[in-house]
């Protein structure tokens, strides 16, 4: 990690997000890169936390929706432009490799909050997994018929909203209906599902972070070795 103090930082950052300013929040970002913060530290340390910022001042009504849609279009472009190449550098050589395992990921039904479900897809191509990315707003069915179409190890599922997790329970009742729940390890997150709600359905992991969706996805993968 970084010698580097965030509090300064998010704040510019989110100065920069909520003045609908591209070109502050971008320096921002190429700036604390160059001091050292590495890609994935500055979007989990800075990007994160402003994010949930924008979230909670649009809770208490001290912004309106078209700011959060400008900021969250801000942070789009600066991940597509700055923050997944630099990660896609860090990759190293590349060329073929056979990966550690296949994940179909997804934005459930009604929830069309994709940031974090990016990262998370990123993240785990990064760290050497196939990834089938659907989207959002993706239906339980057809996250199902695209696991059994690709053969899939894992299916993944975020939500941002509570409304939106009643799909995922239902995602993988339908998998129990069909004979398939033993067939994919399934892994949810987003800031929608807690552990109690993972229990609850019968899933076999809950993140909150890009990085953890990685060290699950990794540890489903590793068990499914060792077991062979
Ligand atoms: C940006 C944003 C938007 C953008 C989304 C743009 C986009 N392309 O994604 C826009 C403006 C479109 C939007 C719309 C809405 N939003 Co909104 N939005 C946000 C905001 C501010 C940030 C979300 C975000 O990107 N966070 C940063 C990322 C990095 O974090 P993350 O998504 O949690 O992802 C990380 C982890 O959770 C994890 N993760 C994510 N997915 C997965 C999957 C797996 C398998 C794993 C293991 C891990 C994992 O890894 C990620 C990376 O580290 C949040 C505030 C908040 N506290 O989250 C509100 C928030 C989510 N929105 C909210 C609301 C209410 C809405 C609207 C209903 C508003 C409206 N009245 O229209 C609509 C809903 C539209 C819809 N049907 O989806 C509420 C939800 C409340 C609730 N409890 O349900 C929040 C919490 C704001 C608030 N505090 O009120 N929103």
């Amino acid at each position: 990690m970084s010698e580097i103090t965030w509090e300064p930082l998010i704040q510019e950052f989110l100065d920069g997000l909520l003045a609908g300013d591209y070109d502050r929040a971008s320096t921002i970002s190429r700036k604390t890169m160059q001091q050292g913060a590495t890609p994935a530290e500055f979007f989990l340390e800075c990007i994160t936390p402003a994010l949930v910022e924008v979230g909670n001042r649009f809770e208490t009504l001290e912004i309106c929706l078209p700011e959060m849609v400008i900021a969250a279009e801000i942070v789009r472009k600066i991940n597509d432009e700055i923050v997944q190449p630099l990660l896609l550098e860090d990759r190293g050589a590349g060329g073929s490799f056979r990966p550690l395992g296949k994940v179909v990921l997804a934005t459930i039904q009604g929830d069309l909050h994709d940031i974090g479900k990016n990262m998370v897809a990123l993240l785990l191509k990064v760290n050497g997994f196939e990834v089938v990315d659907l989207g959002i707003n993706v239906p339980p069915a057809v996250i199902i018929d695209r696991a059994r179409e690709e053969q899939a190890d894992i299916i993944g599922m975020s939500s941002l909203l509570t409304t939106c997790l009643p799909y995922m329970k239902d995602m993988v009742d339908q998998l129990k209906a069909g004979g398939l729940r033993e067939s994919f390890a399934v892994i949810i997150g987003g800031a929608a599902p807690t552990d109690e709600f993972a229990e609850r359905i019968g899933v076999d992991g809950v993140g909150h972070s890009a990085a953890e969706a990685v060290r699950m996805c990794k540890a489903i993968m590793g068990a499914r070795t060792t077991a062979v």
